[in-house]
């Protein structure tokens, strides 16, 4: 409720998708230069950027919240506001999420929203959580990861609800869920979207391990589809793009929706369930034990 009312008045104060600019305020243009602009727009938000191009129907979401476009509570709920506001536009068919930070896609959940929270809060930003793994799970847009940089445990599953990914070839990058790591256990759905991306022995393997693959292994299981070169991603993820928007959209909507149905309603029989569960385990003491240790493992690191 309370992330729907925050959706609410952002977007009654934000006005979302800004207007096409007018170049005619300008004074003298030539009609191309305001065709263009007319087939343009962008929104911007704290954390998250929006470029829709009218005349091919694609949005490119760019994430830009430093240092690590770490999924927090006000992140998700813009998020998920740019999300809906797109999804609304019927003239929006397709949308890239990419993020605008140097190596890093999104370093997943924001553990701080995690650690040393009072219940009542761990369970509003589960909803959000749930909230965005939904709206983008189950988009009747062309949705595709554009993943230029690490990508682990939430922003893993961000990339996997998205009907292709392409990631960036450089081993320095990993991607996977690594939830044990942290001594916390990937929820069922997370697990769910992951069996149906590479199958039941690999996302067994890889989430008892917390295993975090770089591009090249990452691509071997079929976690993401596609690996090139920095340089190419975007062209790339274009490419893409068009050939999923060149199929009929009610079918592949449809086929879309065949396949992921069971998932969604799995899912949303449970949801009520699913945050009572996060909210008792994450506040253990022993849970809140194993995320300080793993913050402070993260400041050594760095150090
Ligand atoms: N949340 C909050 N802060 C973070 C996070 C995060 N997920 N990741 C990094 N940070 C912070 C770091 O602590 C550091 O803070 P500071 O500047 O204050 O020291 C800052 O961001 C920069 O981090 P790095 O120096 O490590 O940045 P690098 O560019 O070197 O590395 C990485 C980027 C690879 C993303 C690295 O930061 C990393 O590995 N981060 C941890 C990622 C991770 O393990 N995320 C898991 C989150 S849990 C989750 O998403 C699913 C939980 C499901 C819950 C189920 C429970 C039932």
């Amino acid at each position: 409720m309370a992330l729907r009312a925050a959706l609410r008045t952002k977007c009654a104060l934000s006005g979302f998708l800004s207007q096409p600019s007018s170049s005619s305020r300008h004074g003298r243009v030539c009609a191309s230069t305001v065709l263009a602009a007319q087939q343009r727009s962008n929104s911007t938000s704290s954390k998250i950027s929006v470029d829709f191009d009218q005349s091919t129907g694609v949005a490119v979401m760019h994430m830009k919240s430093p240092p690590v476009n770490s999924l927090s509570l006000d992140f998700l709920t813009e998020f998920c506001i740019s999300l809906e506001k797109l999804e609304m536009d019927k003239s929006c068919r397709g949308l890239i999420i990419t993020s605008s930070l140097p190596k890093v896609f999104s370093a997943g959940l924001d553990i701080l929203e995690m650690y040393g929270k009072s219940p009542e809060s761990c369970g509003e930003f589960w909803k959000a959580v749930q909230e965005m793994w939904l709206k983008l799970y189950s988009s009747n847009m062309v949705t595709v990861a554009a993943i230029n940089g690490s990508s682990p445990a939430g922003g893993c599953l961000m990339s996997l609800t998205c009907d292709y990914r392409i990631m960036v070839d450089n081993p320095r990058y990993s991607i996977g869920l690594n939830e044990t790591q942290l001594g916390i256990v990937a929820p069922f759905w997370f697990k769910d979207t992951m069996a149906n991306t590479v199958g039941h022995r690999i996302t067994e393997m890889a989430l008892a391990l917390g295993m975090l693959y770089s591009p090249a292994e990452a691509l071997k299981i079929g976690l993401v589809d596609q690996i090139v070169p920095e340089e190419k991603l975007m062209s790339t993820a274009e490419q893409a793009m068009a050939k999923w928007l060149a199929i009929p959209a009610h079918a592949r909507q449809l086929t879309k929706s065949m396949m992921r149905k069971p998932t969604v309603d799995r899912m949303t029989s449970k949801r009520e369930a699913d945050v009572q569960n996060f909210v008792s385990f994450i506040t253990k003491d022993a849970i809140q034990n194993s995320l300080r240790v793993y913050l402070e493992m993260l400041k050594k690191r760095k150090a």
